[in-house]
């Protein structure tokens, strides 16, 4: 803990505040992870990252940046890590999941913003998270409004390229993104020093999607019948996966699945006459851990999430097979345009993912979980509702922020709702 404090004095954090921010940490991993039963043995990789978050992973990226290297800060699941890694750089995740931010953010922004939003400026300006300290450059992305906004503040204090996202998904679309990647690839030579060439590209495309493919393979292993890790877990292995060394991780994960095999033939189950609940809906950045504690409190367990913290970040991987640069970007930006975001329009195959996998995971129950002033989340509610509805899935549609004002009430209705599955 005591270097820990020299590298946040040296990033130029304030300490004070910061103390602030250590101080819950302990009882909020107690509370929601710790009280768990049963819980698999190889969750002592994660727990670690997790009780050591502003210690251990950015201490490595210090260490990187000491040696010259250059780190890129990211919020958003279609920005692709591949380009970054291929650059001799390394990308982490700058989401933001704590109300702890969010008065610093309402100091910049209108209070009825998204709270994912306020907490990144408050993050950032409060200067009471090391990642925000460390990442050389941010790379933003056009999605919602809000962030489009937010992005053109940050600039202000930090260098910051933005990724113009389509919003639709016609051919041209797929072309356009292919050349917003070519545009991120000068952005990260230049910034590295590094030449991005195909043999380093193509090897981290593999890289990522080895990546992708042991989170699916862990994503598989809760569609049992014997439930052999629980939604809350999961969600925080979903959340390291933004900001962890990609190699590391993928080993951990696949490490995990061994175990969770083993359980699944041995019948272990941390659920056992509960009730299984999809989670679709807006991204859970660390630490918000709320909706599935609350799940998984109230008699049921979360088999799956629609969200970027959950299958959005991992599902389809990039075509291998690309030869030439040009080949590969537009194979990564085909992956990337399958993401289905609500910022899209149409975004009909959204609801056709949340269908799909609901039946995938045997869900008993849709809850579909919205930060409030998010409106594209929001506005899509009615019609996925409409769309389980037909399906005869049972839905259940709330907005939350990242205080606890509301939990004993959403409590309550999620409390009904599993009971109502029968
Ligand atoms: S791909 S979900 S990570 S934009 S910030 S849209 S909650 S109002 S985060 Fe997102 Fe990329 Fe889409 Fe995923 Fe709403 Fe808040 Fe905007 Fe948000």
């Amino acid at each position: 803990m005591a270097d820990n404090q020299k590298m946040w004095a040296d990033l130029g954090m304030n300490l004070e505040m910061h103390d602030m921010l250590c101080e819950v940490l302990p009882g909020a991993i107690g509370d929601v992870f710790m009280s768990q039963e049963n819980r698999p043995a190889a969750m002592d990789y994660f727990d670690m990252v997790l009780a050591d978050v502003h210690g251990l992973r950015p201490s490595e990226l210090v260490e990187f940046r000491k040696k010259g290297g250059k780190v890129f800060g990211t919020f958003c699941a279609y920005v692709p890590d591949e380009v970054i890694f291929a650059a001799g750089g390394i990308a982490t995740g700058l989401c933001a999941g704590s109300q702890f931010w969010v008065p610093g953010g309402e100091r910049y922004l209108p209070a009825n913003t998204c709270p994912l939003i306020k907490a990144m400026l408050g993050a950032r300006f409060d200067k009471t998270c090391p990642f925000y300290r460390l990442a050389d450059v941010y790379i933003g992305e056009t999605t919602c409004d809000g962030k489009k906004k937010a992005y053109e503040i940050l600039a202000t204090d930090v260098p910051l390229h933005v990724m113009d996202l389509p919003q639709m998904k016609r051919e041209k679309d797929y072309v356009k993104w292919a050349d917003e990647i070519k545009d991120l690839i000068k952005v990260v030579e230049k910034v590295t020093g590094n030449k991005v060439t195909p043999e380093a590209l193509a090897e981290n495309i593999k890289k990522i999607n080895a990546k992708r493919a042991a989170l699916e393979r862990l994503y598989k292993l809760r569609r049992n019948e014997c439930v052999p890790i629980s939604g809350t877990d999961t969600l925080l292995i979903s959340q390291i996966a933004y900001y962890d060394d990609p190699e590391r991780f993928a080993a951990q994960v696949n490490r995990l699945c061994d175990e969770l095999e083993q359980r699944v033939k041995d019948g272990v189950s941390v659920a056992k006459g509960k009730k299984r609940i999809l989670i679709t809906g807006t991204p859970m950045a660390i630490p918000n851990w709320k909706m599935h504690n609350l799940v998984e409190t109230s008699g049921g367990v979360v088999v799956c999430e629609e969200t970027c913290t959950g299958t959005r970040y991992f599902e389809n991987q990039v075509d291998e097979s690309g030869k030439t640069l040009d080949e590969m970007v537009q194979n990564i930006a085909n992956r990337y345009m399958g993401i289905n975001c609500a910022c899209f329009t149409p975004n009909t195959a959204r609801a056709d993912d949340v269908i799909r996998l609901a039946k995938d995971s045997k869900a008993d129950g849709v809850i579909d979980v919205n930060l409030m002033f998010c409106q594209t989340y929001d506005i899509e509610g009615r019609s996925l509702e409409e769309r389980c509805k037909a399906e005869g899935i049972p839905f259940l549609g709330l907005e939350t922020d990242y205080t606890d004002n509301d939990a004993q009430q959403l409590k309550t209705r999620i409390g009904a709702f599993i009971e109502m599955l029968g």
